[in-house]
């Protein structure tokens, strides 16, 4: 099946159809335009400091990096994707954005990476340190171009936990934080099941609950009211968990 990319648009230039994403031209453009506007950033944060969660050396990194909540996703469509090495697994980006993007992991792999080594801390009381690689959400939603009126990015996982579609959210600072990443890669290597396989969010200045595994869409939005219970998460609609879980 040839998977159809959104219209890409970035700037006055205009690519359009199925593998043209895939042009290094591309990429070059949208990393061009992230970096004046990651500048951008810094200036509407009043150049002060922004707040980093505490990286690690490589001796630090946990032996094993368990996982919790869904592990296995065994539908059918999720068993094929894996058997089928992801080649045709998309995220989408939508919602409140000038160019709604679908990116394959060829996409994400191609961007700009960042690699970092952080704490992962549950809630349920346990801690894990390991490094995670993947490209910048700041640099995917400068391409996709975020609309002002956005404030929301919202979360769409493959999984459903016990009758629910997992789903998270942040507010537009932290989905554009230098540390909030796409991760593909647990340790150098790519991620496993248990981990959320192929793609997950790390927005490491909060709680395990926020970091929404097994990503297949980013929605921006106004508000949170509408999207599940309305609370902007599983755990926050399910189980009155803090939206905002910083650590
Ligand atoms: N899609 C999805 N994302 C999820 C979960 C889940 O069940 N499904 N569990 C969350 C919780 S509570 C934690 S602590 C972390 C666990 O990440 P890990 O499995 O890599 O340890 O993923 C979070 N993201
Ligand atoms: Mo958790």
């Amino acid at each position: 099946m040839r998977r159809r990319n959104f219209l890409v648009v970035l700037g006055a230039s205009v690519v359009a159809g199925c593998d043209a994403v895939g042009d290094s031209s591309w990429f070059g453009k949208v990393v061009d335009r992230a970096q004046n506007w990651h500048r951008g950033l810094h200036r509407a944060l009043g150049g002060g400091r922004i707040a980093m969660a505490p990286e690690f050396s490589r001796s630090a990194i946990s032996p094993f990096f368990r996982g919790n909540g869904t592990q296995s996703i065994d539908t059918g469509t999720y068993r094929a994707a894996m058997e089928d090495g992801f080649a045709n697994w998309t995220v989408t980006v939508s919602g409140l954005v000038e160019h709604p993007l679908e990116l394959s992991m060829e996409n994400l792999r191609g961007l700009p990476q960042r690699t970092q080594i952080t704490r992962h801390d549950c809630v349920e009381g346990w801690s894990a340190i390991g490094e995670w690689t993947g490209p910048q959400l700041s640099t995917i939603l400068d391409a996709a171009g975020v609309r002002p009126e956005a404030r929301f990015a919202v979360f769409r996982c493959a999984d459903n936990l016990n009758g629910g579609d997992y789903y998270e959210s942040c507010d537009l600072d932290d989905a554009l934080h230098p540390q909030t990443i796409l991760a593909h890669q647990l340790n150098g290597e790519p991620l496993p099941e248990r981990n959320g396989a192929p793609v997950r969010l790390r927005l490491e200045r909060q709680l395990g609950y926020k970091h929404a595994k097994y990503l297949t869409g980013i929605e921006l939005v106004e508000s949170l009211d509408g999207i599940g219970e309305g609370k902007g998460g599983y755990w926050e609609d399910r189980a009155g968990y803090q939206w905002y879980a910083g650590i």
